[in-house]
């Protein structure tokens, strides 16, 4: 089914002005159903890349990266759903490129918050067109789901640090300014966030702010995060191994365009479009 214009365009207005839009109802039932056995599949069979945290017995919250290559269920989601358009207009772009997926696993009763972060200071490219997809198949709560500080995609960068143990193993210390302590004074930031269905999903700028809640003790939290570039995003050579990495790219010139077969276009502006 195509996506209803108004409401792309007053999402794209949201995510513009906001940093971050909610879009319900992006996937069908059948869609949930392929992201779902794709975050099912990772988990039986993490990568290299894959990270766990274990808490003591008491959760676990588990993360794996770039398994679109491994499993066809991700290409399939990428390709043949509406999340192409939608990232389109977010990003009011003239094509869009898939440029790496991650999945996020906090199994029940996980009390470990996702610590405030951006995103892009983690990867090895720049530029102002890009989306992050979040898109849980299980119900999350308001308190168990993303948040983020609306507007903070168009100021600075911050530090970004390991997610245990708060290490600056990117950028060298200093670089940056720190993320705000936002928890210590939180009406102070404009916070937003939503409880969400299986078949939502929030979009949102790789600098906007974030951060994610732990998990009930009866409830699971299944998402598949997908990151897309726009026209205006290219290669940024780092030092050091970025998150995740992409070894395959290190002869790519420092500015170029990331036109290269790891990230394939997967839709672009039709011609008669304003
Ligand atoms: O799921 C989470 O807790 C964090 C997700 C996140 O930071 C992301 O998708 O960029």
């Amino acid at each position: 089914m195509l996506p209803d214009a108004t409401a792309m365009r007053d999402a794209a207005t949201s995510f513009q002005r906001d940093g971050v839009a909610v879009v319900r109802g992006l996937l069908s039932e059948g869609e949930v159903d392929l992201v779902e056995r794709a975050i099912d599949r990772v988990v039986a069979d993490p990568s290299e890349l894959a990270i766990v945290m274990d808490e003591d017995g008491a959760g676990r919250f588990i993360e794996d990266f770039r398994a679109a290559g491994r499993f066809s269920e991700i290409a399939r989601i990428v390709t043949s759903s509406a999340i192409g358009a939608w990232c389109g207009e977010m990003m009011d772009a003239s094509l869009v490129r898939f440029h790496h997926d991650h999945v996020l696993v906090k199994e029940p009763g996980t009390r470990l918050r996702t610590p405030w972060h951006q995103d892009l200071p983690y990867y090895n490219i720049e530029g102002s067109q890009n989306v992050s997809v979040w898109i849980p198949v299980d119900p999350v709560s308001r308190d168990a789901a993303l948040e983020f500080v609306a507007g903070s995609h168009t100021g600075s960068w911050f530090t970004p640090r390991t997610f245990a143990g708060d290490t600056a193993r990117w950028f060298p210390e200093g670089t940056f300014p720190e993320v705000p302590d936002i928890d210590a004074d939180r009406d102070a930031y404009p916070i937003v966030g939503w409880g969400l269905e299986p078949g939502d999903a929030v979009f949102f700028h790789m600098l906007t702010l974030h951060a994610g809640g732990g998990v009930e003790d009866d409830r699971r939290r299944r998402v598949l995060s997908l990151r897309f570039v726009g026209d205006d995003m290219v290669f940024a050579p780092r030092e050091w191994k970025t998150s995740p990495p992409f070894p395959e790219l290190d002869r790519l010139e420092a500015g170029a365009p990331l036109d290269h077969p790891l990230f394939p276009v997967i839709w672009s502006r039709p011609l008669d479009a304003p």
